[in-house]
């Protein structure tokens, strides 16, 4: 009788924890693309798998050498909260540029990760 609340309650647990998983914002598409080349680009646009809070989800970019680009202000794109845009304040020069994202989801969960894209000369 223990044995098979005990089993109950663990793949409660299971179940539970492979739910919160699977709501986790991903970055599932980000324009310039993952590993991608791209001839300029004005803005940053993350195209998360939920909603994200916009106050509390932060990029920023380093470009060859390892020095940070400026970057305007950022918002989650008009009637779509999982679209996060950050605005590029300057030409990027040609190069290697990485980006880093962490983003906290409307269920208040953190993800975070890094890409590079390059601007063609
Ligand atoms: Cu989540």
């Amino acid at each position: 009788m223990r044995a098979n609340i005990l089993k109950i309650a663990s793949s409660l647990a299971f179940a539970l924890t492979a739910t919160s998983a699977f709501a986790h914002a991903q970055l599932e598409k980000a324009t310039p693309a993952v590993g991608g080349t791209v001839a300029s680009a004005s803005e940053i646009r993350l195209e998360f798998s939920e909603g994200v809070e916009p106050k509390f989800t932060k990029v920023t970019l380093t470009g060859p050498g390892g020095a940070a680009v400026p970057l305007g202000s950022a918002s989650t794109a008009p009637g779509n909260q999982a679209i996060f845009v950050v605005p590029v304040s300057k030409p990027l020069s040609a190069g290697v540029y990485t980006v880093r994202w962490a983003a906290v989801s409307v269920d208040t969960h953190h993800t975070q990760g890094t890409f590079e894209f390059t601007v063609k000369p």
